[in-house]
């Protein structure tokens, strides 16, 4: 896949990045489909033996009967909105696979986040290879690895963008969506997953 440009990350995990994927003309108009399509939550979570808001709103959307544990909860799927599903097709012609769930993130604003972790649960299988696809305000994500926090690497994902995950990236690999208060405008995260 995209041969012109080398894996972000070296073997065995693997990093590859679409700028374009889902073209400019088109990606507003994906962005309030899928904004209006979803059933968004804002879920409580415990951090620190702490219950806090998660910073940003999330949904699950995926094939009846692929639940999926994430953050101690476990979520049975709604069904595919009419935009992601769209955008599934887009991925099974472009990589040869096809994903049966997606975990839909809205950030609000800079101010919304996510931390460090891995996508790394079970039901994943190992060597996952996860597919996300963003739209809206352009953010930067960073990988770390794991036992050596030093060894980093960092991009911006834009509107349309493609960042496929793959080899074994979750074992090696922490990834992060860090705060940027300058940013005002909202970001829609798909993360299209295989759950076995
Ligand atoms: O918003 C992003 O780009 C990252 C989302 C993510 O890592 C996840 O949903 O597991
Ligand atoms: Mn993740």
């Amino acid at each position: 896949m995209n041969p012109q440009r080398p894996s972000l990350l070296p073997a065995p995990a693997r990093v590859d990045v679409v700028d374009a994927f889902i073209e400019a003309g088109e990606t507003q108009g994906y962005f309030n489909r899928v904004q209006t399509e979803t059933r968004w939550q804002e879920r409580e979570i415990v951090m620190f033996g702490k219950r806090v808001m998660q910073p940003r709103l999330v949904a699950w959307q995926g094939d009846p009967g692929k639940s999926y544990r994430y953050s101690g909860v476990t979520w049975q799927p709604d069904p595919w909105g009419g935009a992601v599903a769209e955008i599934r097709e887009r991925l099974q012609e472009h990589l040869g696979i096809r994903f049966n769930s997606v975990l839909l993130n809205l950030y609000r604003n800079g101010n919304d986040c996510m931390g460090w972790h891995r996508d790394d649960e079970p039901e994943l299988g190992s060597e996952p290879c996860i597919a996300s696809v963003s739209l809206g305000a352009v953010r930067k994500f960073r990988f770390r690895k794991m036992g050596d926090h030093r060894q980093k690497a960092e991009l911006e994902l834009g509107s349309g963008s493609l960042l496929v995950m793959s080899g074994r990236t979750q074992e090696l690999w922490q990834h992060a969506l860090p705060r940027m208060l300058r940013v005002t405008e909202p970001r829609i995260n798909l993360t299209f997953r295989v759950i076995l």
